[in-house]
């Protein structure tokens, strides 16, 4: 009997399949539908201190090998998310909560709020592609960085989670500057920058220009990034990108993540994707005489 539970440092998950942010997470429906779907935790919209609109349309292309998004952190300010969270308070699965900020108070407030509201742990956004002063901007910085992840360690107690950009010369560095300031777990990767050009207009289609890239495309990136990193860092590492079957998740397990995040593969498999992928890891578990997760995590390491 395959045993497809997995530990993030004092967090249990029933299975490895987590919610990435930024799909089916802006309310309280659509998240408890993820949950009733069978994800092993959810991890929220990326929430700030106050509202913002996020950028005109089109703000979301499907290209021929995945999405192409440039949201533009729309959100409700973390006080009205607030209300949508505490509606989840019965959860019986972990809910992260991601969160973006420009300074260490900001910071320091949103997991505040985010535990008093009923996260479980807390995931930093440091690395949106395409958000002027948040994302790339603090996620570039080491001791920027660390200084911000220590800062919320030293005065909110909840597991805090930092996702990491694969935009960056040396994605490793970024990681280990998270772990110096005393990070529970990595998430990797975020979404890889491009652009699509509309030919008959000559002009980049989404309103941003830029986007971020996600789906099955960028697979091999997020597996080099996820291998490189957990071979330098002790604390656990979430893999994201591209996955879309149990297969994909394996190959993370493999590279060294120790939990998978499903965004894109909700669009293209449906809400029953997490039903699917976990069913697809225990058929070639069991067919290749795995018992539990922990035996595949960095198995390509050797
Ligand atoms: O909202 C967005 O446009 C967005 C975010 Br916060 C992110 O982290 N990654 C992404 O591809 N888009």
């Amino acid at each position: 009997m395959v045993n497809l539970s997995t530990t993030i440092g004092s967090l249990h998950l029933k299975n490895p399949t987590m919610l990435a942010s930024g799909i089916m997470d802006e309310d309280a429906g659509s998240m408890q539908r993820m949950i009733d779907c069978d994800a092993g935790a959810i991890v929220t919209k990326s929430i700030g201190m106050q509202p913002r609109e996020g950028y005109p349309n089109p703000t979301v292309l499907e290209l021929e090998f995945g999405l192409l998004n440039a949201m533009g952190l729309p959100n409700p300010g973390v006080d009205e998310y607030g209300n949508e969270m505490k509606q989840l308070h019965k959860s019986k699965i972990p809910i992260i909560g991601s969160i973006y900020a420009a300074n260490v108070p900001d910071f320091i407030a949103l997991a505040s709020k985010m535990k008093q509201y009923g996260a479980a742990a807390v995931e930093l956004n440091v690395s949106c592609p395409h958000a002027k002063r948040y994302g790339l901007e603090v996620g570039c910085d080491t001791s920027l960085l660390q200084m911000i992840v220590s800062s919320i360690k030293k005065q909110v107690r909840i597991p805090v989670f930092v996702k990491v950009s694969p935009n960056v010369v040396n994605i490793v560095e970024i990681a280990m500057a998270a772990e110096k300031g005393n990070a529970d777990a990595i998430v990797a990767i975020n979404t890889v920058k491009g652009m699509k050009i509309d030919l008959e207009i000559a002009q980049p289609i989404l309103a941003n220009k830029t986007g971020g890239y996600s789906g099955k495309a960028i697979k091999p990136i997020g597996v080099r990034c996820v291998y490189d990193i957990a071979q330098n860092v002790k604390i656990p590492v979430i893999g994201v990108g591209g996955i879309t079957t149990g297969d994909d998740a394996i190959e993370y397990f493999m590279a060294g993540a120790s939990a998978v995040q499903i965004g894109s593969a909700v669009y293209y498999r449906g809400p029953d994707v997490f039903k699917s992928v976990c069913n697809e890891i225990s058929v070639w578990m069991d067919n290749h005489g795995y018992k539990k997760i922990t035996e595949l995590v960095g198995a390509a390491f050797q």
